[in-house]
């Protein structure tokens, strides 16, 4: 034998997580079964010209019924972790009081089949399926919905806490807010900047009324919060571009992480939203609440914005495919450009640096913290072999090239312990549909038919070595 030929050039620790993610509501489907209560993406993607094809979820990609075939294809990766969402309409039909206890029994089988194949869960608490029932009594714009999701936090950590050592609070609160709120491209699909705002703080409260609800039922659980980062630069040195840069970064980066991480929102940021909204929702102690320490900051990363404020410019940063307000209240006149790199089929500039930029900044900015990277990756249009197989070099070239920055930032003694590919597996991309394939793994929609594309296997041999190979020649 020769060892050393096959030993990585690019070590990872011993005990790097190696990972992959999904989301409850982008593989379950079974909408309907076993009591599940309806969510706030259950009721918009019936409104017409919301979701791309008017593509509907009920079935996904059949993970309720699968899950047991999706941990083998996890486990025949040799992930280490997994991190998924729990549905809260599955578990509390009405969004607070009542339990289903199918649903929970749903999430204890999964984890159970988790560990017995050795791979360690990582459950996501909210992603961005509120129950309808919540949303009807005002939503993420209410401030009791905060509350409501500190006692299902409570309740599922009562009923998985057993099993499950890794918690996160809110997915990318950013997204839920603005997206849902705002631009309305996402549920709830509302166009309205005071709520939005509105929700983004109470977004934020969940996340630590959540925090201090894990914290109350005793040590144990490690607890992360989520935000989606993005290397943000000025599309030219002009007084207007770079300050429409300020203005993304601070709603998108600094609007978040200052509050997690530094217990304020940055006055700046609040005074951009003070021409669009009220500010008047933001109690005594919030601040604080929010501000409770936490274990690890889960940090999805996929794009850098190149922004230009050049007067008339429209703002469309996520480029909805039906058409959306913008997400950015208060900087409708940002235009997002090509900053000239290539694309993913988002339409997401490639940007590896981008993400050792967002951990440096990090660590030079905000009090340390353990980082994960818990969402990376990237859409292409796939190609089926005739022989079944699916050669996604440029995913998997992307997934490596991330990789490697993050080797940098951990050479760099950036704190970050784990990374997850987005996706597991090909899923409903919210207003895309099922257009758009993330997965490292292939999904034959007809037929449900999980095939490991080339990335994936290129993934497996990467844990399996703990590294990566000297880059190509
Ligand atoms: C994230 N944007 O969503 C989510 O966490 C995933 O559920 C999703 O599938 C994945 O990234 C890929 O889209 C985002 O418009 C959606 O800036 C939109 C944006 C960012 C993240």
């Amino acid at each position: 034998t020769q060892p050393q030929i096959d030993a990585p050039a690019v070590v990872f620790p011993a005990d790097f997580v190696w990972g992959a993610a999904t989301s409850a509501y982008q593989i379950e489907g079974s909408t309907g079964a076993d009591g599940r209560g309806t969510s706030i993406w259950d009721t918009f993607i019936k409104q017409p010209g919301r979701v791309l094809n008017g593509d509907d979820a009920s079935v996904a990609i059949d993970h309720y019924n699968r899950y047991r075939e999706d941990v083998k294809v996890m486990a025949d990766l040799g992930l280490t972790a997994y991190r998924f969402s729990l549905s809260w309409p599955r578990i509390m039909p009405d969004g607070a009081g009542e339990v289903n206890q199918a649903g929970l029994d749903f999430y204890r089988r999964l984890t159970d089949e988790l560990l017995e194949h050795g791979i360690d869960p990582w459950v996501t608490l909210y992603h961005w399926d509120l129950p309808q029932a919540l949303e009807d009594l005002g939503g993420w714009p209410s401030r009791d919905t905060s509350k409501r999701f500190a006692d299902f936090t409570a309740c599922v950590h009562q009923a998985l806490g057993d099993r499950v050592r890794n918690w996160s609070t809110v997915n990318e609160p950013w997204c839920a807010a603005f997206l849902g709120y705002a631009s309305g491209e996402h549920a709830p699909g509302r166009r309205d900047p005071q709520a939005a705002v509105r929700a983004a703080h109470h977004l934020n409260l969940a996340h630590g009324l959540a925090v201090q609800a894990l914290r109350a039922q005793g040590a144990g659980a490690q607890i992360g919060g989520s935000v989606n980062l993005y290397a943000i630069t000025p599309a030219e040195d002009t007084p207007e571009d770079l300050d429409a840069a300020r203005r993304i970064d601070g709603l998108q980066n600094r609007f978040f992480l200052d509050a997690l991480l530094k217990g304020s929102y940055p006055e700046d940021v609040l005074e951009d939203l003070s021409k669009v909204a009220e500010i008047d929702f933001i109690q005594d102690g919030d601040m604080e609440i929010i501000s409770t320490p936490f274990d690890t900051l889960m940090i999805n990363y996929y794009s850098r914005f190149t922004v230009s404020g050049k007067p008339g410019g429209p703002a469309s940063a996520a480029a909805a495919p039906t058409g959306a307000g913008s997400p950015w209240p208060g900087s409708e006149d940002v235009s997002f450009v090509n900053g000239g790199r290539p694309v993913t089929s988002m339409g997401w500039e490639i940007d590896d640096l981008g993400l050792l930029e967002v951990l440096e900044r990090l660590h030079r900015e905000y009090p340390a913290i353990p980082l994960v990277i818990s969402e990376n990756g990237a859409a292409f249009e796939d190609v089926v072999e005739e022989d079944g197989q699916v050669n996604d070099l440029e995913r998997l070239a992307y997934i490596d090239a991330h990789l490697r920055t993050c080797h940098t930032a951990i050479e760099e003694g950036i704190p970050l312990k784990g990374y997850f590919a987005w996706s597991l597996m090909d899923n409903f991309e919210w207003a895309w549909g099922y257009g758009k394939r993330f997965g490292i793994v292939y999904v034959d929609y007809p037929t449900q038919r999980r095939t490991p594309k080339a990335s994936a296997a290129w993934y497996a041999d990467t844990i399996r070595r703990g590294g990566l190979r000297a880059p190509a020649e």
